[in-house]
């Protein structure tokens, strides 16, 4: 039993029971931040990889991070979690990197004051170039990355270019905050439980052209499936209020807390990786991935579209008719990551 890095003075001997796997190692990057602040714990509890799966929590962050990152190792060990092996601190992306079989890859540069989008890009995309040449150097070969710092998508599609001995199918943006409210916001409208809708779909980039469509979804209603748009009888509304507050949940919520989302994106990043590992049945997820113009959309940009994962590994879902109104979203979202694509490679060039 190891806590890396610094001796605390906490027993924090976790006895393992016989039958128990061998513990995976899980990186966590801003783990200084807030969204790992709520996902941390999640992970250590068993919420992602199941009940019976030991984690070795690897942190990284920043050198200046350090100080408050020794807080967040101290509440770890304070938590008492049977299921936590062990837990690594560390401002050094290979040591972070070394042998995960998962990434949560939270960390990014926060959005300043009068910064524009483009300089906000510049540099994240150098961050996760850096990681990515980290992981295709010293992690498990089959790792699974989500990236959730933002531009997730256009990040996790430079951490794939810079770690060409992954697979690319491994590199995952998240969408997964987007459907979840956008479930949240139908099962409202329809009064029923959030957890009798599904199959609400998430389509492009995680910024304000994605495009939250619930022409296929499906609630139960006393036992009985019935599509969403006949039971909610209001077209309108779901090519309006529907998408525009998906859209802008993020920033009402800034609007209210004065901080971003911060709990649900962190239980987003908790479900992303947890289907992904354990599987989803026949129930679509939304998650970004590299495109292979499924759709008519732009290959080789990291784009959201509804999965299903069986034995670790996720499928476009096929067959989904799409109507004019659909089409102009799905092909403007593509855009706008096919741009963001040409800037983040300008960006790498340097
Ligand atoms: P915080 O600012 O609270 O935490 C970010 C942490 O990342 C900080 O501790 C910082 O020191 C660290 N960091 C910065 N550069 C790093 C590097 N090179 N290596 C390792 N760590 C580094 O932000 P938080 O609220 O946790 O959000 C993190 C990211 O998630 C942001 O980019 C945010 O925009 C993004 N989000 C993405 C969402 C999505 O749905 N894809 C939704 C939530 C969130 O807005």
């Amino acid at each position: 039993m190891l806590w890396a890095g610094k001796k605390l003075n906490v027993d924090t001997t976790v006895v393992v029971k016989r039958e128990m796997a061998a513990p995976i190692k899980v990186v966590v990057t801003g783990a200084a931040g807030q969204i790992a602040y709520s996902l941390l714990y999640q992970i250590a509890s068993g919420a992602v990889f199941g009940p019976e799966q030991p984690v070795y929590l690897h942190l990284l962050d920043i050198a200046p991070m350090m100080g408050v990152l020794e807080g967040v190792v101290m509440e770890l060990a304070d938590c008492a979690l049977p299921l936590l092996a062990g837990v690594l601190p560390t401002a050094n992306p290979e040591e972070a990197f070394k042998d995960v079989s998962a990434a949560f890859l939270v960390g990014a540069m926060p959005r300043r004051e009068g910064m524009e989008r483009k300089d906000l890009l510049s540099a994240n995309v150098r961050i996760f170039k850096e990681q990515g040449q980290a992981l295709d150097k010293v992690a498990r070969k089959d790792v699974k990355i989500l990236v959730v710092g933002n531009p997730a998508n256009t990040n996790a599609l430079i951490c794939s270019k810079y770690a060409p001995s992954i697979p690319k199918e491994n590199f995952t943006a998240m969408t997964r905050l987007d459907q979840n409210r956008a479930q949240s916001q139908l099962a409202a409208k329809l009064g029923v439980p959030v957890k009798d809708v599904k199959n609400v779909v998430i389509w492009g980039n995680h910024s304000s052209t994605q495009f939250p469509d619930a022409s296929n979804a499906i609630v139960n209603i006393g036992g009985a499936e019935k599509s969403v748009p006949k039971a909610i009888n209001d077209d309108e509304f779901l090519k309006t209020t529907f998408v525009s507050t998906v859209q802008k949940r993020g920033a009402a919520v800034i609007a209210a807390r004065k901080m971003s989302s911060a709990l649900s994106a962190a239980k987003a990043a908790s479900d992303h990786m947890r289907d992904w590992f354990l599987g989803t049945g026949d129930r679509w997820v939304s998650m970004g991935v590299v495109s292979d113009g499924s759709y008519g959309t732009p290959r080789d940009v990291v784009y959201s579209f509804p999965v299903t994962v069986s034995n670790g590994k996720w499928k476009i879902v096929q067959g989904l008719t799409i109507s004019d109104f659909a089409r102009e979203k799905l092909d403007l979202t593509g855009k706008e990551l096919v741009e963001e694509k040409q800037d983040a490679l300008d960006v790498c060039k340097d």
